[in-house]
């Protein structure tokens, strides 16, 4: 059973993981038009993990007896200046998801919601490596510029990335299995 202010704030989650993913669809989108490949492909995989982010919770507040509720789609900007901005608003978003994890994690002590804290656990390792791959590429753009050269370089940097992260999961998903 879980509180009604923790179920609250949990939907509230619910709707920041998904508009989330909308945020990082959009940016893909302008990536792709852009010319941005590696760069597109790295935020459809970011949207997808995202909207991975959001159904967890969901089933987790069905499982606890709480009521999960479908967040409505909100127009994210479709419209961004550089590649550099791209990056530097992804950053932005993780802090803002970040807060949003640890004032979750303040209402599960004040509720001594230990269950929650438990679940919630995932979310703040996920959180740290995020908002760490978002400043580590932002830091990149910074370094190099956005020349016609550069951006090439840095759209190959990101195919990479995104391959390795993805043999990194397919790695987790088999010692899980
Ligand atoms: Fe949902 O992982 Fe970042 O935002």
């Amino acid at each position: 059973m879980i509180s009604e202010n923790m179920e609250k704030a949990l939907n509230h989650q619910i709707a920041l993981e998904g508009y989330a993913s909308q945020y990082y669809l959009a940016m893909a989108s302008w990536c792709d038009r852009e010319g941005m490949e590696g760069a597109a492909a790295f935020l459809h995989n970011q949207s997808e993990e995202e909207r991975e982010h959001m159904l967890k919770i969901f089933h987790y507040l069905s499982e606890v007896d709480g009521f999960p509720i479908t967040p409505g789609l909100e127009q994210p900007p479709i419209e961004f200046e550089s590649v550099q901005e791209v990056f530097r608003l992804v950053y932005e978003h993780e802090k803002k998801v970040t807060a949003s994890i640890n004032k979750l994690l303040g209402i599960c002590y004040a509720e001594n919601d230990y269950t929650t804290l438990q679940f919630l656990q995932w979310y703040v390792e996920e959180q740290r490596e995020e908002e760490n791959q978002a400043r580590t590429i932002l830091d990149k753009i910074k370094l190099i510029g956005e020349g016609g050269q550069s951006l090439y370089y840095i759209d190959k940097e990101l195919k990479k990335i995104l391959a390795a992260a993805m043999a990194a999961e397919a790695d987790a998903g088999a010692e899980e299995a």
